[in-house]
């Protein structure tokens, strides 16, 4: 249920569960790294189900056609995908090796948090509402992102008390901190649930 995926500069893990009763996970996500940078994009198709996980593996599809341009533009071409889905709200990331800076642009419930080597962290905000098609609100945050950093994004299938977070990054392991997030085995979520964590080496 963990996954790891190891690239050149990032660890990344990735664990997903679906909502109590429900065959599909209504989420999707996508991570890829390149020379340049790294990125990563969640998706919660609205509701859950079938059709959510129609709609946020259309976002995945905008992410893997165009991670390569600014969120700005993802956001953009993930809002126009959606049209004939339901919709979804998203959270997309991305590293810049070049700069040093790690981008965030969140529209929805998607929660991304930024965990610093010196046990100090940001949280990066989303905008309220979902792509689908329609008028939507966006804003990009960036933030320095240094080596052995960590993030943590995830959908609204878990919430997360931002003081605990300190206490799992403690040991700067992503997997651990992973682990130590997510509930019991037996427990039935609410809702469906992706979590992403990586660690930039
Ligand atoms: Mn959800």
């Amino acid at each position: 249920m963990i996954e790891t995926k190891s690239y050149s500069k990032t660890k990344i893990i990735t664990c997903q569960q679906s909502k109590h009763g429900e065959l599909v996970c209504g989420d999707s996500y996508y991570t890829i790294e390149t020379d340049e940078y790294f990125f990563t994009g969640v998706a919660d198709g609205l509701g859950s189900g079938a059709e959510a996980k129609k709609a946020s593996e259309q976002a995945v599809h905008t992410f893997r056609e165009h991670h390569h341009q600014s969120l700005k533009h993802i956001v953009f071409h993930c809002n126009q995908n959606l049209q004939t889905t339901r919709g979804a709200v998203i959270g997309a990331l991305k590293l810049d090796f070049k700069s040093g800076l790690i981008t965030f642009a969140g529209v929805g419930n998607i929660q991304c948090l930024l965990l610093y080597p010196d046990q100090t962290f940001k949280g990066a905000i989303s905008v309220p509402g979902y792509l689908s098609g329609r008028r939507y609100r966006m804003r990009e945050m960036s933030f320095p992102f240094f080596r052995q950093s960590m993030f943590l994004m995830y959908s609204d299938g878990i919430s997360i008390e931002r003081e605990a977070i300190k206490r799992y990054a403690e040991e700067q392991d992503p997997e651990k901190m992973v682990q130590r997030i997510l509930p019991p085995v037996e427990t039935e979520y609410k809702d469906d649930l992706t979590l992403i964590s990586g660690k930039y080496f």
